[in-house]
């Protein structure tokens, strides 16, 4: 034996299920393995040789506990009993698996088993375990939350956003970094260049222990005690667990880059085998059993895949596939009562805020700046004390990291709005937001009720960085909605409602506006609906289209050259309202699009192209985009007026009028 079990206090029954939960892991992988050369399943991560560490931490906590695994811990899924039929449909692409068909192996999640998988990327995991450990801290529910990482992923930005501010705010997570050795083909010695992973948490003022990754007793003991003691006294903790990777990163890639005797060694470490031998030597295990427990799991599993070999192939149904890139909102429109205030652009949506947080008590809000301070633009001035620190929350300057832990409180069931400093920042929390927020609803049933509020646009001298509108990084996303308002009376009932919708919005909002645009608006709380333009002005002429400061623009030029048109504010983007443009253009014959990001690969080019593909034959000219320059936002006034469209917009306006 290789290794040593120190089993004080740990009872026979237990120890058995440790077995056994580690024998059913490497059995359904012998299979998997099996099935792979014989060309039945595609692909297959191994986690041979690292089960001790699956099994050990899903069964040092509860079964309500949530673990989010990475793609080598079968041992997770196992070891919580999900049914093996539709697991086996989910690596075969079935329908009876956890995604449709429509994502592959490990990547899904289950509310019903408490386990969120993994999306490629690997590191945002991280960050929704943080914000699952938040869900249940505000819920006052003394739950841990495990969540696994390669030593690869500990070179990921997710890995320090999320230690940070899981130090911070003193959430209850343990990060089980699997150290096996090769990320893919590259070693230990060329991911990072301090002795143990676990100094890395020194740097976070985290609690970080080491742990012999294959020997189950030590995971399991050393995980159960610091998981009782951090639900008590809530706190994360970085477990670094030693082990190899057996075989190749996946089977096809092999391991001709590891040195044969480092194998060599970890093989006389196996973590079942010396277990085993552990158990028999204790009288735990006999030989009979033995036995009677392999032959059983291999009937188990056999009988499992023969259901999801017998299942049939999926076959695409169009309103199935589009119909969950959305959770489904039923729009319910709040009328106000009758008194208004004439305010500004920005106190409306400070008031939408505010009234919304008193609205739904589930709702937090987070973002840099925001508490006691109020934020940059004041917007949540008096919130803190008001809704108090829990529900308002400074956060560090880490986007990505927040926006993966809007998504944990989502599965929580709790709603966030995250205000985005500035909407050009939103780059730095760009793969979650296309990525996991997008996708999730699609991938696994799981719904992201997140608003990420976006101040954004030019006019104010703010340079490249501070005055980007940044909204067609989204529109192309299927999954996220987007909102543009360009009113203060639309911005607060548009806010409102994307707070109430359960799916992703990013809620433009431009500075221009914010001190500018006044409005009588209705004191009370009230909704307005997504995908519903409003027709600012009614002509016969021209159809102008336009959103957020670009409208303000058009109105002064067409007001100013006095031309009778019809002048169409989107509102919102993603739903895009296609009636009203069509029936607009379809009246006038002319239509030109006014837009105040760069012209290529805008919205602007997207609904010309609606419109010449649904109104062709009533148009009396080709359709005009104008929009800014094909070039960074610069800083001076003389610059970035030229930079932006206004001026040409009132001669591309004239020339469409000529045709
Ligand atoms: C952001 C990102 N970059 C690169 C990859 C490709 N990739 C997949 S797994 C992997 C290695 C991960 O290594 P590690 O975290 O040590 O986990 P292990 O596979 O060893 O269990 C890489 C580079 C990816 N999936 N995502």
């Amino acid at each position: 034996m290789d290794l040593e079990f120190n089993i004080d206090k740990i009872s026979g029954e237990i120890l058995l299920t440790l077995y056994k939960s580690m024998l059913r892991s490497r059995l359904i992988e012998e299979k998997m393995l099996l099935l792979l050369r014989q060309g039945k399943i595609s692909k297959w991560f191994s986690g041979i040789g690292q089960e001790a560490i699956s099994v050990g931490i899903t069964l040092a906590l509860e079964e309500d506990e949530y673990i989010l695994p990475m793609h080598r811990n079968l041992g997770v899924f196992t070891t919580r009993k999900i049914p093996l039929d539709k697991l086996f449909s989910q690596w075969q692409g079935k329908l009876n698996g956890f995604t449709k068909a429509r994502d592959r192996s490990f990547h899904f999640g289950t509310n019903k088993y408490h386990i969120v998988g993994m999306i490629s990327h690997l590191g945002p995991q991280l960050g929704v375990a943080n914000g699952l450990a938040l869900s249940n801290l505000l819920k006052n529910e003394n739950k841990v939350t495990a969540v696994f990482s390669g030593e690869g992923v500990t070179s990921e930005g997710d890995f320090h956003e999320a230690l940070n501010v899981a130090s911070i705010w003193n959430l209850p997570v343990l990060f089980c970094i699997e150290n096996n050795g090769y990320g893919l083909s590259t070693p230990s010695s060329a991911q990072f260049n301090c002795k143990d992973i676990a100094d890395k948490a020194v740097g976070y003022g985290m609690e970080s222990v080491i742990v012999d990754g294959n020997n189950i007793i030590e995971v399991y003991s050393t995980v159960y005690k610091i998981a009782r003691d951090i639900r008590k006294n809530p706190r994360p903790v970085l477990i670094e667990f030693k082990t190899i990777r057996m075989r190749g990163h996946e089977e096809a890639s092999g391991t001709k880059y590891v040195p044969k005797e480092l194998l060599e060694h970890w093989a006389s470490k196996d973590s079942i085998e010396n277990f085993q031998e552990f158990l028999r030597v204790e009288n735990v295990l006999t030989e009979e059993m033995e036995v009677k427990y392999k032959s059983r799991i291999v009937s188990e599993i056999n009988d499992n895949l023969k259901k999801a070999f017998d299942e049939s192939e999926v076959s695409f149904d169009l309103s199935s596939e589009l119909g969950d890139v959305y959770k489904n909102f039923h729009f319910q429109k709040i009328t106000p009562g009758n008194k208004t205030s004439r305010i500004r652009f920005i106190d409306t949506i400070s008031d939408g805020l505010r009234q919304a947080m008193e609205k739904h008590e589930n709702l937090i809000i987070m973002g840099q700046d925001i508490a006691e301070y109020g934020g940059v633009f004041k917007i949540t001035d008096g919130f803190f004390k008001k809704f108090g620190k829990k529900r308002v929350r400074n956060t560090p300057v880490c986007e990505s990291s927040i926006i993966e832990t809007a998504f944990g409180l989502s599965i929580g069931g709790q709603k966030s709005v995250v205000e985005l400093q500035f909407s050009d920042f939103a780059a730095t929390g760009f793969n979650p937001i296309v990525n996991l927020l997008a996708k999730s609803n699609y991938r696994w049933g799981q719904n992201s009720d997140v608003v990420l509020r976006m101040p954004c646009g030019a006019g104010v001298g703010a340079g490249p960085f501070h005055s980007q509108t940044n909204e067609a990084w989204f529109t192309k996303t299927p999954g996220l909605k987007v909102v543009y308002p360009a009113f203060p009376y639309d911005a607060k009932g548009l806010l409102t409602t994307a707070i109430e919708d359960p799916n992703p919005v990013l809620f433009f909002e431009h500075k221009q506006l914010y001190r500018s645009i006044y409005q009588e608006v209705p004191e009370d709380y009230y909704t307005l609906p997504f995908g519903k333009a409003s027709l600012l002005s009614k002509g016969e002429m021209v159809t102008v289209i336009s959103y957020g400061a670009g409208v303000h623009w058009a109105l002064k030029i067409i007001k100013e050259i006095d031309i009778d048109a019809d002048i169409i504010d989107l509102r919102s983007l993603q739903p895009l309202d296609t009636e009203t443009i069509f029936a607009s253009v379809k009246k006038t014959g002319r239509a030109i699009i006014l837009q105040e990001d760069s012209l290529f690969g805008g919205i602007a080019s997207d609904i010309s192209s609606l419109i010449m593909e649904n109104c062709f034959e009533y148009l009396d000219a080709p359709v005009k985009r104008v929009a800014s320059l094909e070039m960074p936002i610069p800083l001076a006034s003389a610059l970035e007026s030229n930079y932006l469209p206004q001026s040409r917009f009132e001669i591309e306006l004239q020339d469409l009028l000529k045709y």
